[in-house]
């Protein structure tokens, strides 16, 4: 085996809606995913699968600055989809499988369950191992939020991109929701082989000095430390109400204890993003840390202590 773990004897390994990941940290979409160089260095610092940037199918500019605010304990982003097109991103897709050695998911998003069929299709077209459907970016208008807050919207669009690809569909959900555990069920009895929970949560930031809100786009996404709890509960209510539906956690992971705490609530492997722009080296530390952690608690593997938290 070259010296390398087999994927069965890997206690850290994680088998989830068809794909198997070497450790179960994953690079969330956003962060450093505009490029297969890119995915390639966070790959190489240890991520157990990445997931790309958005992509829709025509080229999208993105707002003007300032995107991007420091928060207390987390960021908050206005990007606004920022992307190349899927047929740009088409060659960074089929590039990053001759270099990458752990599985690409394609973020994807569109304007109708059409489009978002499309695109999704072209990914994995270009070699994409699964497509992760972004249905809940906080604040770009008729798409995102719009649809991962309406299970009939939800509904139709991964009935509609089910049909069009043989891959994994997993569907990142929105957190901004009364009841998350709706659009998880919506987004599973469509044809979601997994999903993930969440996207950032809805807020904003205002400068005292100048009096105005600091993003151009005035509201924005709350990702870090201050959303974990959030997600965490997320993670818990989904796993509570829908069981065995692999859910992946996403929301503030920046060292092993995060991810432990997702793992307990249900979930079978982690995203880490905002963590990942302060220290590439995260996905080997988190994975390094639960590995101790498993030995000193006795389990044998990862999947052995998911949902332990539900424990009567
Ligand atoms: O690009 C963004 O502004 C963005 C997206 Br697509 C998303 O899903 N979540 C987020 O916080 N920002």
């Amino acid at each position: 085996m070259n010296g390398e773990f087999s994927l069965e004897s890997n206690p850290l390994s994680i088998s989830f809606a068809g794909l198997t990941l070497a450790n179960p940290t994953i690079l969330a979409s956003g962060i450093l995913g505009y490029s297969a160089e890119s995915l390639n260095r966070v790959a190489k610092g240890g991520a157990g699968a990445v997931v790309t940037k958005s992509v829709g199918i025509a080229p999208r500019a993105g707002y003007s600055n300032p995107t991007v605010v420091q928060a207390e304990s987390g960021l908050i982003n206005a990007m606004g989809l920022p992307n190349p097109g899927i047929e740009v991103y088409s060659e960074e897709i089929r590039f990053s499988k001759t270099v990458l050695r752990v599985p690409v998911i394609a973020s994807v998003f569109g304007y109708s369950a059409e489009e978002y069929a499309v695109v999704a299709k072209r990914a994995v077209e270009a070699g994409a191992d699964a497509v992760e459907l972004n249905v809940s970016c906080p604040h770009v208008k008729q798409t995102g939020a719009e649809i991962g807050q309406s299970p009939k919207f939800l509904s139709e669009v991964v009935q509609t991109v089910k049909a069009a690809i043989s891959k994994p569909l997993i569907v990142k959900l929105s957190p901004n929701v009364a009841d998350i555990t709706v659009l998880a069920r919506a987004a599973v009895e469509a044809g979601a082989d997994a999903l993930t929970a969440v996207n950032t949560l809805k807020a904003m930031a205002i400068d005292a000095e100048t009096m105005r809100p600091i993003l151009s786009n005035v509201r924005g996404g709350l990702s870090g430390a201050a959303v974990k709890p959030v997600a965490l509960r997320c993670v818990y209510d989904i796993h509570e109400a829908l069981g065995d539906v692999p859910v992946v956690g996403c929301g503030g992971v920046a060292n092993w204890r995060d991810a432990v705490e997702f793992f307990l609530a249900g979930a079978s492997a982690v995203q880490i993003g905002t963590a990942v722009a302060e220290n590439t080296e995260v996905f080997q530390a988190v994975t390094k840390g639960v590995e101790t952690y498993l030995r000193r608690k006795h389990y044998g593997s990862v999947k052995e202590i998911v949902g332990l938290a539900h424990r009567k």
